[in-house]
């Protein structure tokens, strides 16, 4: 039997959730125009008025918004409430520029946990799970997000927040821990190290929802059988919440988007026309009933592609498949285009495990690419001819998949340093 939170919204027939989505997104329109200088200066400034927007089916003429805009505008950009009606802030990690503050009403922070609890539902947990968050706590939405979702559906949670990899254990064997929140590659280590104690017999996980960060099918498979889990991927951004943007449900093909919150489009990222379902391209999010931070076709830089297929679920929500990665995240090495998570497909598909780091140069003017990765246990040799054999092996596997020549180091178990939040995979050295 499939658990929902709200079934009344995740299974509303199309035509209700089209009409539920136009009479939001007019109310919105209003309120940023009215409420939110910014925005409206933006629309001036594309020449569009507030009475050019007569339905949703108009949402094309309206501008796109960027990082850079958010950045531009720091500290309160998209601000559209008064500071006394908000009742909290979360934040970007600000690695690649200046951080952006996202603003909460109370209103929000409702919407925000209720999907989180629509993402819990769907991975089956209910009042009777110990939820157990590993997603740091702060500024980052990720802690913050599933805590409040695991409270809205009244599961026993554990506030872990990161790190302290021994403590994790010992409250998830101690308290039983039934559900686990954080990010994969933190997940994988947890496996990792659940292996070396021994101590699998004692743990009572059923299921996880790992996000945050891109992550291959293969992954999925290995962290499933380290934990003895079902793993679920959920996805979501600070600009537009945070976790819970979408989530996926027992069919683990795809993300179900919240849609009666938030309106997705992909459009081409080079010419910003919007593509049809079906088609690959960038992301675009618009918060239809966010209050104090109401970002309007919000480009998220993320690769995906959406699809109406009806699903097993009895989900109606529009589902998005695996990001493949942001656009900012593609190298692109002599000219080509690659994505870590290809990478990391190979890798895991060839028996090792997410453990590995892509170094990128440029030397005599000319682009490098260089893969470290372990060896496992089950792998592991130190004789130097094997090990030449499984690096060639590797090389051709990447040469098949990525088209271009990825030299290939094997490095001994445990020697790349694990990720307790979203793991930093490429290294890129070259000075543009
Ligand atoms: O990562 C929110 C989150 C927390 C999502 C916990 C899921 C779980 P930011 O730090 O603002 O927010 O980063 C957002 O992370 O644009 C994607 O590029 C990436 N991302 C998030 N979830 C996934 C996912 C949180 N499931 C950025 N798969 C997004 C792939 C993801 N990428």
């Amino acid at each position: 039997m499939e658990n929902y939170f709200q079934p009344e919204f995740e299974t509303m027939p199309l035509e209700k959730i089209k009409e539920l989505q136009n009479e939001k997104f007019m109310k919105q329109m209003q309120h940023v125009w009215n409420d939110c200088p910014d925005y409206r200066r933006k629309m001036e400034q594309s020449g569009v008025s507030i009475d050019d927007i007569k339905s949703i089916d108009d949402i094309s003429k309206l501008p796109f918004l960027s990082k850079d805009d958010l950045r531009e505008g720091y500290p309160y950009a998209m601000l559209a409430k008064p500071l006394s009606e908000c009742v909290r802030i979360q934040s970007t990690s600000g690695t690649t520029g200046k951080r952006v503050i996202a603003y909460y009403t109370m209103h929000d922070i409702d919407l925000w946990e209720e999907c989180c609890a629509r993402a819990l539902a769907a991975a089956g947990a209910t009042n009777e799970d110990v939820v157990h968050v590993s997603y740091g706590y702060g500024l980052f939405t990720g802690g913050p997000g599933l805590n409040g979702g695991s409270h809205k559906l009244g599961s026993l949670t554990l506030p872990m927040s990161s790190g302290n990899t021994d403590r994790q254990l010992q409250f998830m064997t101690d308290l039983g821990s039934t559900v686990l929140c954080c990010t994969p590659s933190y997940a994988a280590y947890l496996g990792e190290t659940i292996a070396e104690k021994g101590i699998k017999d004692q743990i009572k996980l059923k299921a996880g929802l790992f996000g945050a960060e891109a992550w291959s099918e293969e992954m999925r498979r290995d962290i499933e059988k380290a934990l003895g889990i079902k793993a679920y991927d959920i996805y979501g951004l600070t600009e537009i919440s945070g976790p819970g943007v979408s989530f996926e449900c027992s069919e683990q093909t795809g993300m179900h988007i919240n849609e009666d919150h938030f309106y997705a489009e992909i459009i081409d990222p080079d010419t910003g026309e919007v593509l049809p379902e079906g088609e690959q391209g960038e992301l675009v999010f618009t918060c239809l009933d966010k209050e104090a931070f109401p970002v309007i076709r919000y480009r998220t830089k993320d690769i995906c592609v959406l699809t109406r297929k009806q699903c097993s679920c009895g989900r109606t929500f529009i589902k998005m498949v695996k990001p493949r990665g942001r656009s900012d995240d593609m190298l692109i090495i002599k000219g080509v285009n690659v994505f870590p998570s290809q990478i990391e497909a190979v890798l895991l598909e060839q028996g090792y495990q997410a453990n590995y780091q892509i170094i990128v140069d440029r030397v005599n003017n000319s682009d490098t690419l260089e893969v470290q990765v372990e060896m496992t246990n089950e792998n592991f040799s130190d004789d130097l001819g094997k090990v030449n054999e499984m690096e060639k092996e590797l090389v051709a596997a990447l040469k098949s998949m990525l088209g271009i020549y990825a030299k290939v180091r094997l490095v001994a178990p445990k020697s790349i340093t694990r990720s307790e939040g979203k793991a930093v995979r490429v290294i890129d050295n070259r000075k543009i």
